[in-house]
């Protein structure tokens, strides 16, 4: 018997009323005192804002989880095909507001709060968010599971529980310092332990072959340490849906029973160290993007939570009658990444090995079920781990990963017979010392498709990455242009717009945001211009304000805000930007006279710890700042601001606020970005290269509507292949050589000229990102953004523009093509 299945069904979102999950302003205040007093035990007269906060949060909880039983009810009877999402990383960003506005009753509940005398946003400012991940990656993650959700597709997104997250980052004297992020320290109560779900992770030891009772030979794992794996749920509702998914993220803990024999034998210490151990697992996020780890408990990540994920699914699936061979008629699993790819080897280990199906029936379910997104050509971040490491973690996986090779080479062999060179290319191990496994092929050859994030990015992946493997599978490859949710992204980032873009086409947009296009019949109406021009200005404050709070320094609001927000990357290329500022800065100091519109540029990014260019570029930004912040010629023309610790919550001020967009990255290495889109979204022009999904921002805003320069891959690709001489940039362009030698001389580092030495060296000598190559375009499409600043109006009708035709990034369509390309999977409620 189905234990999901429900008896009766109602299609009512909410078929209960009253105190516990009624929707009006009354039930929402009784319930909110009612959990002040028996949720918290809290008298409201001494309530701290931490109360006031858990009391609405459990409030909310309520209604949230109402929909979630409906939701399990609801899909556990339908035939439907369900998604894993297996990711190593989420940022789902603060969840009380944004459950508010998908169960439509942000405006009650602040009302209600308000006759008690309380604020809803001082509230909401409580809010940890929970920092599971590094960047674009582990945000596109949660803009997944909210369109998930709000499209009505049922889905788990798996992952992990990391005990600290991010690090939190400050600035102290112009340099990054890390602190520990402590998201847990006050409670969480958007999560629910699951502690009888659980399951158990081996680690270790050998493999030796047994003849089971029924005389069949098979393989035994003796695993040398096994730890447990607990589920906590997190709901993730859809706005104004009855469908609300679930994110199930694993904590590691030990199997209580595990060091008995030590605890006997009186030895306490042994027994409570294996507990700690066993627990480091899922102690620590590691904050790298985009560059592997090569840690062994990196690989002990990524396998304990594959591991857990998939015993989950194939227990949800004979739950729901299913048998093992049929997992992928009731499962689509997403690797997102190459981070969960060793779920290809652990899903053959848990058919072949543990339910003894054969191996072909093994490998056809697998590559079924599995699919593979890359995020990334970068070289340093395709995972490799050593055949050495992985044989000693996981030695079952390894026989595995040799015997899928095997098969498959020789399917490749058939195929171009004599072309070892093309083999040794393919093959899942790369022999070359140390040998290793290539993560990404594993995920390729099992999976049944494959996708990049944007048109450009999923082209180049079949030109140079993975060229071998397009040969052969041509079919396999598609893409998936990525996407960001409107909801977190406009409606609560922005509610002024919001309320603004309503007013005029209705508020349709949340669930289909190609009908922002309705705002073109728009952009002529000077009173409407003017309504946008004054929305954007009280963003400005806004975040000027919160500057003022978090790093002292004014910034005029009336100023272009100049704004570059993400992981701090050489590829990225900030200290381009850098370039730009102190062009200016020269020239203002030379002629103070210079008509140039008052700019505001705002930074804002976490470096990798131990990314020594990266901290050093943070150093440079923050250095340029101190000069230019406090130069009485140039102060009020120029301010640069480095915005500490950029995060979901801090975002949501940022792009709002943003008069320009920087997109700057050298052709070919930004697989898509997605902060591009919110800006344009939010109304910002970009300025930026034709790279990742800018290539089809620009093609959907139009081209007079984005501020284009750079060179294109194609000649990055000759540029390259002819010798590039960055000095050869250095020597020929007057203006170029002044701002290098500025930052040489010390200037920016009271007369230390070592601080950014290996910044100017590396640019003279190697150039590994092209800047000065894209020097000068850059500093000319600068030029024109300053034009256009002057001309008010014509600036705030390509913003309005740019908003109307941001429609195709939603992520609402990206999963719709998930669902439709890859996942095989109808959309909304049948
Ligand atoms: C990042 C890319 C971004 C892209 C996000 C989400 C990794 C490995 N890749 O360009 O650099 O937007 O993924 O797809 O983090």
């Amino acid at each position: 018997m189905n234990p999901f299945r429900k008896k009766t069904r109602s299609n009512e979102p909410n078929p209960i009323q009253g105190i516990r999950t009624g929707f009006t302003v009354d039930e929402i205040k009784q319930a909110f005192l009612d959990n002040l007093r028996c949720g918290m035990g809290r008298l409201e007269d001494i309530a701290t804002k931490h109360d006031l906060y858990f009391a609405l949060a459990l409030t909310i909880r309520d209604r949230v989880f109402q929909r979630t039983v409906e939701s399990i009810e609801h899909y556990g009877g339908a035939d439907a095909r369900r998604v894993a999402y297996l990711s190593a990383e989420y940022l789902p960003g603060p969840h009380l507001a944004n459950n508010l506005l998908s169960l439509g009753i942000t405006d009650s509940t602040r009302e209600a709060l308000k006759s008690l005398g309380h604020d809803l946003d001082e509230i909401l400012a409580q809010e940890e968010e929970p920092g599971l991940g590094n960047g674009g990656l582990g945000r596109l993650a949660s803009c997944y599971m909210d369109s998930l959700a709000s499209v009505e597709v049922p889905a788990i997104g798996y992952g992990i529980r990391y005990e600290f997250g991010i690090f939190d980052q400050i600035i102290r004297d112009g340099w990054q310092c890390e602190i520990t992020d402590k998201w847990l320290r006050n409670g969480n109560p958007w999560e629910v332990a699951r502690p009888e779900t659980t399951y158990q992770v081996k680690f270790g030891g050998r493999t030796e072959g047994i003849t089971d009772e029924q005389g069949r030979f098979r393989i035994r794992w003796i695993p040398e340490t096994e730890v447990k794996g607990v589920a906590y749920d997190t709901p993730i509702l859809g706005y104004r849906v009855a469908t609300c998914d679930i994110l199930r993220l694993w904590k590691a803990e030990a199997i209580e029973s595990f060091d008995f024999a030590a605890f006997n034998h009186g030895d306490y210490y042994r027994a409570v160290q294996d507990k700690m151990v066993s627990e480091n697992i899922t102690k620590v996020l590691y904050p790298n993007d985009e560059v592997a780890a090569g840690k062994e408990l990196r690989l002990k990540q990524q396998f304990f939570f594959v591991s857990c994920s998939l015993q989950d699914m194939l227990r949800i699936h004979a739950l729901l009658g299913g048998t093992p061979k049929t997992l992928h008629e009731k499962w689509a699993a997403q690797l997102n990444d190459t981070h969960p790819a060793i779920a290809v080897a652990e899903l053959m280990r848990l058919l072949v090995d543990e339910h003894q199906l054969g191996w072909e029936e093994a490998w056809e379910a697998t590559r079924a079920t599995f699919a593979y997104t890359n995020h990334t050509l970068l070289p340093e971040a395709l995972e490799k781990w050593s055949v050495d490491l992985f044989g000693k973690l996981l030695p079952r996986h390894l026989e595995i990963i040799y015997e899928i090779n095997r098969r498959f080479l020789e399917e490749v062999r058939e195929k171009s017979p004599g072309d070892e060179a093309r083999l040794a290319r393919l093959s899942l191990i790369d022999e070359n010392k140390p040998r290793s496994v290539r993560m990404a092929h594993l995920a390729t050859v099992g999976s049944h498709a494959v996708n990049g994030v944007a048109r450009l990015h999923s082209e180049l992946l079949k030109e140079t990455v993975l060229r071998d493997f397009a040969d052969l599978w041509p079919d396999k490859f598609r893409n998936v242009t990525n996407g960001v949710t409107p909801r977190r992204f406009l409606a609560l980032s922005n509610p002024g717009l919001a309320q603004l873009i309503t007013s005029r086409i209705g508020d349709g947009w949340l669930q289909d945001l190609n009908q922002l296009r309705h705002l073109e019949r728009f952009v002529d109406d000077g009173e409407f211009r003017q309504q946008w021009r004054t929305v954007k200005l009280a963003n400005k404050q806004r975040l000027a304000a919160l500057i003022k709070n978090r790093t002292g320094i004014t910034v005029s609001p009336e100023s272009l805000f100049d704004v570059q927000v993400k992981r701090i990357h050489e590829y990225k290329r900030q200290h381009l930007a850098a370039l730009h500022i102190l062009t200016l800065y020269l020239r203002l100091r030379r002629n103070p006279n210079a008509d140039l519109p008052e700019r505001t540029f705002i930074f804002g990014g976490k470096a990798a710890p131990g990314y020594f260019m990266a901290k050093r570029i943070i150093k440079l930004i923050n250095a340029i700042g101190e000069i230019v912040n406090n130069d009485t010629v140039v102060r009020d023309r120029l301010k640069v601001v480095f915005f500490p610790d950029f995060n979901v919550t801090n975002a949501q001020v940022i792009y709002p606020a943003a008069d320009l967009s920087e997109q700057i990255s050298t052709a070919g290495k930004e697989a898509s970005g997605t902060g591009n889109m919110k800006f344009g979204l939010n109304g910002a022009l970009t300025i930026g290269t034709l790279d990742g999904a800018n290539v089809e921002i620009r093609e959907e805003v139009g081209a007079e509507n984005f501020f284009l320069f750079g060179l294109t891959v194609g000649e990055v690709t000759q540029l390259r292949a002819r010798g590039y001489r960055p000095g050869d940039y250095y020597a020929q362009n007057k203006t170029l050589r002044e701002v290098i030698d500025f930052i040489a001389s010390g200037a920016l580092a009271h007369g230390d000229a070592e601080l950014f030495r290996p910044i100017v060296e590396n640019l003279i000598n190697d150039d590994p990102f092209l800047l000065l190559a894209d020097y000068q375009a850059y500093i000319d499409a600068q030029e024109r953004v300053s034009t256009l600043w002057r001309d008010s109006s014509g600036w705030t009708r390509k913003s309005i523009l740019n908003t109307a035709r941001m429609g195709k990034f939603s992520s609402d369509r990206s999963i719709r093509d998930y669902c439709e390309r890859v996942w095989k999977i109808q959309a909304g409620r049948q």
